[in-house]
């Protein structure tokens, strides 16, 4: 019934928001999607979302009469509850390479490209300077990394969260920080063969675009 699908609180942009659509569609959960909107409105900032989420950033997901926040947490929630298809490795070693992955992406990465910091910094130049340098440096040990572990996937042959956290990452890097990420072999060919997985095809931010 319409009432029991779960809400993506989420921007279309935000790579946090991508990961758990991802998520959500490999778990084939139905879900809307709530646009909110943190670059023009900051409609994240407003009290209304606070009440959603205190962190007032996206995503946030209503699901089972409750409200998650914080994307990694809310994508092991999905995982925990609804177990197919798996999204995590069984062995212990290749799990903590995933999180390894996760790690460097969604705290090496992400927060230090946010669009929340700009406030931060008195100029747009000096922001765009420090974002895309974190990001670059991200992907450069990602590369490292990712020569050790990946196989179809960023992790072996399974698709795991690693995976939900380095395509949204790359797309972002690609075309907001303008970044040549074909100096990166590994990184660049495991992007663009993700890129086909219907997964990433079907809760692409463009997609999302083109329907709004
Ligand atoms: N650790 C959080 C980070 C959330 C986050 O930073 N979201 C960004 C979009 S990817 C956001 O809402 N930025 C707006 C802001 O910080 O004001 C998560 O993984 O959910």
């Amino acid at each position: 019934m319409a009432e029991n699908r779960a809400v993506l609180y989420a921007f279309w942009l935000s790579s946090c928001s991508w990961r758990v659509r991802a998520a959500l569609h490999l778990k084939r959960i139905p879900f809307e999607e709530r646009p909110v909107d943190i670059v023009k409105e900051n409609q994240q900032l407003t009290d209304e979302y606070r009440s959603i989420n205190p962190n007032q950033k996206v995503p946030a997901l209503l699901i089972d009469n409750e409200t998650l926040v914080e994307s990694m947490a809310i994508v092991q929630y999905l995982e925990d509850t609804r177990p197919e298809p798996a999204l995590t490795p069984k062995s212990p070693l290749q799990k903590a390479r995933m999180r390894e992955l996760c790690e460097i992406v969604v705290s090496g990465i992400q927060p230090l490209q946010n669009v929340g910091l700009r406030p931060q910094f008195e100029t747009t130049e000096q922001y765009v300077k420090f974002t895309k340098y974190w990001t670059d440096r991200g992907l450069k040990i990602l590369e490292d990394m990712l020569q050790k572990t990946s196989g179809k996937y960023c992790v072996g042959d399974q698709l795991t969260i690693a995976d939900l956290c380095l395509v949204p990452q790359l797309y972002n890097a690609i075309t907001r920080h303008k970044l040549d990420i074909s100096k990166y072999p590994t990184v660049s060919k495991l992007y663009h063969e993700l890129l086909k997985e219907k997964v990433f095809q079907e809760t692409h931010p463009e997609k999302l675009k083109s329907k709004m």
